[in-house]
């Protein structure tokens, strides 16, 4: 695999990190190939229970690498769609849907479409230097990768647009005040509570937090009816599996259960 992803397998987990510091970690061909890469190997193998998605050096991710963008390369009208359907949208649905929590931990800025990678992860915390900045409208694009999509859940439609139109770059304390992400914490201990994260998921119930994504998912548009239905479904899954037997049984010995993850 390139080095512009780094795939560190731990026991349970994996930590997988951009790694082009010196454009802070902006996605060029390779480094999409390689997260993708890096992504689907998490998610066929059962050993590993969460992913925790870092950058290296002092950035998260600039989002894409505009020195692959230079107009007199693109000529016209060039269709950025196509990168968009080819890259950046399998990207987001690919951390979305992973059937494992995915941890992000944002160490420092996450502009355009980094800001909006991060977002899509399952729990996004955020060193408190960082910030996120939809950066698209200073270059004379829409936000992608989801931002209209996040910014407009999380915060509504007031702060949706200011952040998309004026590029503002919000702290990462603002970020987590608005409800935008999981926490800020201090610079020097965010690694270690994605860790602490990632090594708690390692343990756990991994079908059911995969049950739960997708009912937290679909509950984004469905009606309550419709929800009460979706949780009937995957409850009665979650109520099948070893981890509910485990957890009951545990329960009731007063002692810690023992997840397989199945
Ligand atoms: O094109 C398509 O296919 C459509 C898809 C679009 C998705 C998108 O993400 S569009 C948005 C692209 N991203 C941006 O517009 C952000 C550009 N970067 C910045 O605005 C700033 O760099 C930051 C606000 C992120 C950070 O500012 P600062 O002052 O902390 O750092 P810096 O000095 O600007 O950047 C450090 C280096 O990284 C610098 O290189 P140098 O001068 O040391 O050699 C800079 O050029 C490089 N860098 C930062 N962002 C990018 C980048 N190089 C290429 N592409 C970048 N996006």
């Amino acid at each position: 695999m390139s080095d512009t992803v780094l795939h560190e397998r731990r026991d349970g987990y994996a930590v997988v990190t951009l790694n082009r510091p010196d454009r802070l970690n902006a996605f060029n061909e390779a480094q999409h190939l390689a997260l993708r890469a890096a992504l689907d190997e998490c998610a066929g193998d059962d050993a590993c229970r969460a992913v925790v998605l870092t950058g290296a050096g002092r950035g998260f991710c600039a989002g894409q690498d505009l020195s692959d963008r230079d107009p007199a390369m693109l000529g016209a009208a060039p269709d950025l769609g196509i990168t968009l359907e080819t890259f950046y949208n399998p990207l987001v649905l690919q951390l979305r849907n992973l059937a494992k929590p995915v941890v992000c931990a944002v160490n420092g800025v996450a502009a355009g479409a980094g800001a909006n990678i991060a977002l899509a992860c399952d729990i996004v915390l955020a060193a408190k230097s960082a910030k996120f900045i939809q950066a698209f409208s200073k270059i004379g694009l829409v936000p992608d990768s989801g931002g209209t999509w996040w910014l407009t859940r999380h915060l509504g439609e007031a702060r949706a647009k200011a952040l998309a139109l004026t590029a503002h770059p919000l702290s990462a304390e603002d970020a987590a005040n608005w409800g935008l992400i999981w926490r800020a914490v201090e610079d020097e201990r965010l690694m270690a509570e994605a860790i602490a994260l990632a090594e708690a998921f390692a343990r756990g119930p991994t079908h059911a937090y995969a049950l739960t994504k997708q009912a937290i998912h679909a509950a984004s548009t469905n009606t309550l009816e419709e929800q009460l239905q979706v949780e009937r479904a995957l409850q009665r899954e979650a109520g099948r599996s070893d981890d509910y037997k485990e957890g009951v049984a545990a329960f009731l010995e007063k002692r810690a259960p023992e997840f397989k993850g199945k």
